[in-house]
């Protein structure tokens, strides 16, 4: 386990204190996409905000829809309502979400577009989230923390690159192959425009970060390295020069055994695991590390019930006497029914799973 301040061990939250490595009888959870349209308030804050964007950008909303499902459930932390692509979309992409379709982020960035991106002034552009940070972290309770977040440099270059999401990974590796440099040039722009975006984030009110490198699982193990690994090492390094002790979760999906290379890292404060992860193995591997968090299908919170609580209960005790967060190993799908989400905090919280 890395070394500590003590600042965090004598936080007023959970979250926080798991953070600074401190293992708790229960383990304080959020879930990843815990506002969104499983939730109808949620669905009735949209309705009234008009598109998704407006929604991110209007700090009243936003910071409602923020604290919804932290009302709703009693979660130990609250996750920024917004979206990875804002970083394209205030780098210049025009980005719009076309309902039944997702995101499209228009022109798709090509090497002669580079320069356009470069010298930008994100900040200006995305001053209503700081704002949004500011109103929530003022109607959060102390013992509750608040999560800001951007997407790994890997993941948002996919969707610069693709002009939206890419059907199609090795493609992607085929635009490395043919010219690195593109690739490296467009993942530095990504970097500093994340690091300036964090370090505001963390201005406003942000209490850890999250970076969420969705689709790390398509690279090879080198390019993991290059691609994901270094570039996530980057931005936490680089928030933690401005604002020491800033708390950072890596979370990189699909990527297997590679994980232990992202727990290891010195910036990497806990490790978010995906549903394809033994936790055995996780406990066994990455807690030596990190902190770990997360694991649970989302796809069981659709169905609920007793499969849902046997591979929850599996998680806790996998990972009994580590710190650890309980949420997902991705986010809810619409499909979630809100209260198989309350029966699982109840069972999470109950503790019974300790005796199973
Ligand atoms: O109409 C709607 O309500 C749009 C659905 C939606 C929502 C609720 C999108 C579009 N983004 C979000 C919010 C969001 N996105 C959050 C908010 C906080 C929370 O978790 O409650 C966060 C952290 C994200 C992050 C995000 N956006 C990721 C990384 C995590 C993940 O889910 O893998 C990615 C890849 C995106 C891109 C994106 N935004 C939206 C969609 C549908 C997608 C995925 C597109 C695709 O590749 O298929």
């Amino acid at each position: 386990m890395k070394e500590k301040g003590l600042q965090g061990l004598d936080h007023p939250s959970p979250f926080m204190r798991t953070l600074a490595g401190e293992a708790q009888a229960i383990p304080p959870m959020w879930f990843m996409r815990q506002a969104g349209r499983y939730l109808p308030e949620y669905r009735a804050v949209r309705a009234k905000a008009g598109s998704f964007l407006d929604l991110c950008f209007n700090p009243e909303l936003a910071s409602e829809v923020t604290l919804q499902p932290v009302r709703r459930y009693d979660l130990d932390a609250a996750i920024l309502f917004s979206d990875i692509l804002v970083i394209p979309h205030a780098l210049g992409q025009k980005l719009s979400f076309v309902e039944g379709e997702g995101p499209r982020l228009e022109p798709a960035i090509t090497k002669a577009g580079l320069d356009r991106l470069r010298g930008r002034n994100v900040l200006e552009e995305l001053a209503p989230i700081f704002e949004t940070v500011v109103k929530t972290r003022a109607e959060l309770a102390e013992n509750k923390a608040l999560i800001g977040f951007a997407g790994a440099p890997w993941t948002v270059a996919t969707y610069m690159l693709a002009g939206g999401p890419s059907k199609d990974p090795a493609a992607l590796r085929s635009l490395y192959y043919d010219d690195p440099d593109f690739i490296t040039g467009l993942i530095d722009i990504i970097i500093d425009a994340s690091i300036d975006y964090l370090i505001a984030q963390v201005d406003a009110g942000a209490d850890a970060l999250q970076l969420f490198d969705t689709w790390a699982g398509g690279l090879t193990p080198a390019l993991t390295e290059t691609l994901s690994v270094i570039p996530m090492r980057r931005i936490a390094e680089g928030v933690k020069k401005a604002r020491p002790g800033t708390p950072v979760i890596f979370f990189p999906k699909s990527v297997g055994a590679l994980a232990v290379r992202y727990a290891q890292e010195p910036a990497c404060d806990a490790i978010g695991i995906d549903f394809s992860q033994d936790p055995l193995w996780a406990r066994a591997h990455l807690s030596g590390h990190t902190v770990v968090q997360g694991g649970l299908d989302p796809l069981l919170t659709v169905h609920g019930g007793a499969a849902m609580e046997t591979a929850a209960g599996e998680l806790l005790r996998a990972f009994d006497g580590a710190p650890y967060i309980f949420n997902l190993g991705h986010g809810f799908t619409p499909e979630t029914p809100p209260e198989n989400v309350a029966a699982l905090v109840n069972y999470v919280r109950a503790g019974a799973w300790r005796k199973n």
